[in-house]
């Protein structure tokens, strides 16, 4: 620790026990820089591109610090002299580059890249204001600007520059970098391109700006997941400039390890992931045919490199470009993506569902572009592969079953127990030793000990310190005091309607009735929220409106608060999720089964020790096949019968709001005195209204099944040992979900490194 004692006396020119937690982050960040810059990086003929708009990365620190081995020196310097490292973290500010689960995939598979030593850098944008920041107010939410960039960051300026050629002029593309450590073992890149002239200052009031100021606003916002059309055009803007700094990069690179261009498919594999990059494809084309290379050869190479990664079935979600808008944006790709689209159309005379340009709408659908011209395609679960074989993608299927592969998710174990749960780490390495932290599969040899008392009430020791740390951040972040004795039921993740936090609040409404009809529940339970909606998704701000309602009456009525609280953290992102995350006892992952492509949430809550209550959606079906039927709580209808319903158009909310009187009561609720005298009119009857009369996920048929089966869970919950065997059994089949496995697979199978 020499080095930086004598970092922080250049710096500051005093010792460590008189820096502020402010000063001795600065002097850590440069520290830790330096430490990554002085290692070497994977070297290799072929390197993988990860191309995403998002990398939710979280804070970066202490993961480096793990990562590079020297946490407990660190940690123990500063103690000697009186600081924490825990209480310095908090000064870090997080890069709020994502939105949720494909971003945090996008940075769980950095982290395994450059664990397993492979020759792999990401590319992305470098967002000033990233996602919004979220603020309640009169218990709806509102939106700040996130402004995460500070004068000393983890951002290496590179000096390199690009053009990027719209309609009518173009835009100078500026490289940054961030070293993105892996587990004892070398860094590798994360490439940002930015705008010089981004402006942080044509902000108007929340989040607002002008939509039209391209030149001022390119990188100034990530966007979120479901927004207004005025924002569509800035989201091709945004798209493009990540693409073309990016092919251009990639050329550039593979030119100086003797690439002649023609063997591109040697030297480069890109993973397009979600379309959201998927104009790489005509970009590629067009940089390749401008270096003399046929139009045919070069869609030929761009086969070969090129492939996509799909993390959704629903329709809304799947990107589909007006022709006229690429025109307007980017003219020199139309000509381009109208040849491909004509090959195709001579080719699958027949397939009107085959079509990359929808004759009838003049709509343009990446995600065809991607599996004609790309080599692979992969949902990321076993279930959401499956879907798009059979239904979503079934044509596509049908013509190319080769290209297709399954690669399930996976998260870091480095970040999601190493670093946010330190004191279950030190338990597992105390009974199975340290291989697990690389080798994720030898958590098995926990099994060994699920009959063992002294093993099992650790655990439950070390769930409930979790708990009540947790405890000081809800406190803080909420103004609620919680329960630690009280079962911590937490479902968090991004608010959408098919992810039903609705469900959940319905059930929380049938709970609040019963006590109040004299009902004790078994177990007093919190429930924890924490959730971000998209700023222009009407129903899903209604649906936090209703949840931080029912946080209210429930916090104010002493007749009901000893057995229940609601508690809506404000602001979930990383940081809230590490806090969240170690001290969950219930896993609430109860979407609309088909509609989840994976979720990754399920995966880290697992892996903490968290039983999970959910439907049969996403990789929620490969945890049960590994934790068998007593260690996870499953309900309601299955992915083919809902596929069923939407198919033959036949489901009727109203039915069931008639025929069930306790669902209708707890619906009526919405609307009723008690929760009208807290929050607004319009809002909690515009609810209402969506779900007594539409319900379109489908909260209604699972409602009785979802009640049965969360009491069954928190009933058992009572009998402690019976429930720290399943906590054991679920952190010791999590090794499967480990984001290394993932990323070996797509090794093995697409990129071949
Ligand atoms: C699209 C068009 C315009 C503006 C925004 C978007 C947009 C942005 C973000 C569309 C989708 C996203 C994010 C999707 C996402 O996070 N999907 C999740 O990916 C996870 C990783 O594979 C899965 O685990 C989740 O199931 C899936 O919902």
């Amino acid at each position: 620790m020499q080095a930086l004692k004598d970092l922080i006396a250049k710096l500051y020119e005093k010792d460590c026990a008189a820096c502020t937690n402010e000063e001795l982050y600065a002097a850590l960040l440069t520290y830790t820089k330096e430490q990554l810059a002085g290692k070497s990086r994977p070297a290799a003929k072929k390197r993988l591109y990860y191309i995403s708009a998002e990398f939710l990365l979280g804070k970066l620190l202490s993961n480096n610090l793990i990562n590079l081995g020297i946490y407990g020196e660190v940690a123990a310097f500063l103690a000697e002299n009186g600081k924490s490292l825990t209480e310095i973290e908090d000064v870090e500010p997080e890069p709020s580059l994502g939105n949720g689960g494909l971003g945090r995939l996008a940075a769980c598979f950095l982290d395994s890249i450059a664990t397993l030593g492979l020759p792999g850098e990401g590319i992305g944008l470098n967002y000033h204001l990233g996602l919004f920041q979220q603020v309640f107010q009169k218990h709806k939410q509102c939106e700040i600007p996130n402004p995460w960039i500070e004068k000393e960051s983890w951002l290496l300026p590179t000096g390199e520059t690009f053009t990027v050629p719209f309609r009518g002029f173009s835009l100078k593309s500026v490289l940054y970098d961030m070293d993105i450590s892996g587990y004892q073992s070398s860094p590798i890149r994360l490439h940002l391109f930015d705008t010089e002239i981004v402006n942080e200052s044509i902000v108007e009031k929340g989040i607002s700006f002008d939509k039209h100021d391209i030149l001022h606003n390119l990188t100034l916002f990530l966007y979120p997941d479901d927004s207004d059309a005025a924002g569509k055009r800035l989201r091709i803007y945004q798209q493009y400039f990540m693409v073309s700094s990016a092919a251009q990069y990639i050329l550039q690179e593979a030119e100086k390890r003797g690439c002649t261009l023609h063997d591109l498919p040697e030297y480069a594999v890109v993973q397009i992931n979600d379309t959201h990059p998927s104009m790489v494809i005509p970009e590629f084309i067009r940089l390749l045919t401008a270096r003399g290379i046929s139009f045919e050869e070069a869609s030929s190479i761009v086969s070969k490199v090129c492939a996509y990664t799909n993390h959704t079935i629903m329709a809304e979600a799947l990107e589909k470009w007006p022709v006229s808008d690429l025109e307007d944006a980017v003219p020199q790709l139309v000509p381009i993506i109208q040849r491909l689209d004509a090959a195709m159309k001579e080719k699958y005379p027949d397939s009107k569902e085959l079509a990359i340009i929808d004759e009838k709408t003049d709509l343009v659908n990446m995600a065809h572009m991607d599996i004609h011209y790309g080599f692979s395609i992969n949902g990321v679960a076993a279930l959401h592969t499956d879907i798009l074989k059979t239904s979503t993608l079934k044509a596509f299927y049908d013509v190319y079953p080769e290209k297709f592969n399954n690669k399930t998710n996976g998260i870091t174990f480095r970040r999601w127990l190493l670093a946010c749960n330190q004191p279950l780490t030190e338990f597992i390495a105390s009974l199975i030793g340290e291989d697990f932290k690389k080798d994720a599969f030898a958590l098995e040899r926990l099994l060994d000990y699920q009959d063992d008392p002294a093993v099992l009430s650790r655990l439950l020791e070390i769930k409930a310190g979790a708990k009540a740390a947790c405890r000081d951040f809800i406190l803080q972040n909420t103004g609620v005091d919680v329960d630690v004795s009280s079962v911590f039921d937490i479902q968090s993740k991004r608010l959408h309607e098919y992810k039903r936090q609705q469900l959940n609040a319905l059930y929380i409404i049938h709970k609040y009735l019963e006590i109040k009809e004299g009902k004790l529940p078994a177990q007093p339970v919190t429930y924890i929220f924490g959730a971000k909606a998209a700023p222009a998704y009407t129903i899903a701000k209604d649906i936090i409106h209703l949840i931080l309602c029912l946080q209210e009456l429930i916090q104010n009525d002493p007749e009901v608060s000893p057995y229940m609280k609601v508690v809506m953290v404000e602001n979930y992102n990383v940081t809230a999720a590490e806090k969240l995350i170690p001290a969950c006892d219930v896993s609430e992952q109860i979407s609309l089964a088909s509609k989840e492509a994976s979720g990754t949430g399920n995966m880290k809550f697992m892996l903490n020790g968290a039983v999970t209550l959910g439907t049969l959606d996403g990789a929620n079906v490969e945890i049960r096949d590994l934790v068998g039927g007593e260690n996870i709580y499953i309900f309601g209808q299955s992915s083919q019968e809902v596929i069923a319903h939407y198919d033959a158009e036949d489901y009727k909310a109203k039915e069931y709001y008639k025929k069930d009187p306790e669902l209708r009561r707890c619906v009526d609720f919405i609307t009723g005195p008690e929760i009208l005298a807290i929050g607004s009119r319009l809002e909690l009857k515009r609810l209402h209204k969506e779900l007594a009369g539409k319900d379109y996920f489908m909260t209604f048929p699972d409602f009785q099944a979802y009640v049965e089966t969360k009491d069954r869970a928190l009933a058992d919950y009572g009998d402690r040992t019976v429930w720290a065997k399943k906590m054991l059994v679920n952190i010791a089949k999590s090794g499967f979900f480990s984001s290394d496995r993932t990323i070996r697979q797509y090794n093995e199978d697409i990129w071949r490194l």
